[in-house]
């Protein structure tokens, strides 16, 4: 037998690999026993040459589909004449991939990092800076609100605001300067904010959190209170953009236009770390030359990738797919009435199907689901998520619910 990759496979190579990774690697991780070594589209192979159908999409990184041929062709390219720089030179890349960028979210700027977490990070100097220069708030007094069951990445002063304990045990002490209120209720906000607050940092949909939809209105009426009281309205959209939820951005749902955007994951077309925070030009003309950086943000070689990331998104119209795909998804899920399912919840190609307390953690049906072929990933203990890259037909979402009809007890 053959692997993915053209390999003969000695017996059980997956189980070796694995032993590899849990020897070496630090345990941060409970991943599902498979190991992906080839991926296409929306299939990958497992180091065994099994076949399986991604659902997860490496946390919505892979809207585009693993190994999209145009994405992989400009990695290629660029990579053949120019990678890197720094920041302490212009490089030909960077200017017009901004400019596609803040064309695609309508924004005056953008501001260039690579992961999700130094995007999140850059956003929180952002509007502590705007706060200091514009809203008179007194030095080291800006508060930002977050809402319980966030998810906005891993340092320390981002989980020091995250409402799991687990997030946060044992890296203390964390950065002061926030306020948690409950996701979903406009009024708690309202009550929430002082003459110090700079920010609301809000997830359209909360996808860690249980891919958890506000009520209808939400992102409207948050947003309508932060201009009345002169807070920015900051949209997390590192996990619901680029066509995930059926739109462009999620908030665009409820034609909210955000003060701020912080973009990651797709952007990077899933081959290359690529984040970003885009505003006015009021907003991120805080910056002055030495305030902030980073290594690799903007450099040549991602801004080649997210601009092919973005093509594909727009030709491919994979925003239009979601929306029409999504619903039919949720449609079918919902139809099979299965009793241990309690509801099925999300937007566009972010679903989520929540599984009853009585029936037992979700983590066994996504076992189950990893037999029948389907990667699957559960978050927050009940919850099965499915998220499959958004170059997905009808035909194969047919095939998922195939399989996820002999999983789930009717
Ligand atoms: C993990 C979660 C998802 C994000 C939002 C910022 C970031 C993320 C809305 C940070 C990252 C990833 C991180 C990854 C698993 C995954 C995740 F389960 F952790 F919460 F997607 F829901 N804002 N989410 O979703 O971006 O620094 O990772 O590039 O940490 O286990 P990053």
């Amino acid at each position: 037998m053959e692997s993915a990759t053209g390999e003969r496979i000695e017996a059980n190579r997956s189980r070796r690999l694995i032993e590899l990774a849990e020897r070496f690697g630090a345990h941060n991780y409970h991943p599902l026993d498979v190991v992906i070594e080839r991926g296409e589209g929306i299939w990958v192979w497992d180091a065994d040459g099994r076949k399986y159908v991604d659902c997860l999409s490496a946390y919505s990184a892979l809207n585009q589909g693993h190994c999209h041929p145009a994405i992989i062709q400009a990695l290629v390219e660029q990579s053949r004449h120019l990678t890197l720089t720094s920041r302490a030179f212009h490089n030909a890349e960077m200017g017009p991939f901004l400019e596609e960028l803040c064309d695609y979210v309508g924004m005056e700027m953008a501001l260039p990092m690579n992961t999700g977490a130094e995007a999140v990070e850059t956003a929180i100097k952002t509007v502590r800076k705007w706060g200091y220069t514009y809203k008179g708030v007194p030095d080291d007094k800006a508060e930002i609100i977050v809402c319980e069951g966030n998810f906005h990445g891993r340092t320390t002063t981002i989980v020091g605001f995250s409402s799991d304990t687990q997030y946060q045990e044992g890296f203390g002490p964390f950065t002061p300067g926030f306020t948690i209120i409950p996701y979903g209720d406009a009024e708690a906000l309202r009550k929430a904010i002082t003459p110090h607050t700079v920010g609301f940092l809000v997830e359209p949909i909360q996808g860690e959190g249980g891919v958890m939809v506000p009520p209808a209105g939400y992102l409207r009426e948050t947003k309508q209170i932060c201009e009345t009281q002169r807070v920015l309205f900051v949209a997390d959209e590192i996990q619901t953009a680029f066509g995930r939820t059926g739109r462009r951005l999620c908030c665009d749902h409820e034609d909210v236009a955000p003060d701020v955007i912080i973009l990651g994951k797709a952007l990077g077309g899933g081959v290359y770390p690529v984040s970003a925070v885009c505003a006015s030009r009021e907003i991120l003309g805080v910056f002055r030359p030495g305030d902030h950086g980073s290594t690799f943000g903007g450099n040549p070689l991602a801004a080649a990738v997210a601009r092919a990331a973005l093509r594909v998104l727009r030709e491919e119209r994979l925003a239009e797919r979601a929306a029409e795909l999504g619903p039919y998804f949720m449609e079918q899920l919902r139809a099979i009435e299965s009793p241990v399912v309690e509801q099925v919840r999300g937007k566009g190609l972010l679903v989520g199907v929540v599984i009853k307390e009585e029936a037992g953690p979700a983590r066994p049906f996504c076992e189950a689901l990893r037999e029948e072929g389907i990667l699957a990933k559960e978050t927050h203990g009940q919850v099965i998520r499915f998220a499959p890259p958004l170059v997905i037909g009808r035909e194969e979402i047919d095939w998922i619910l195939a399989r996820v009809r002999k999983v789930l007890p009717q």
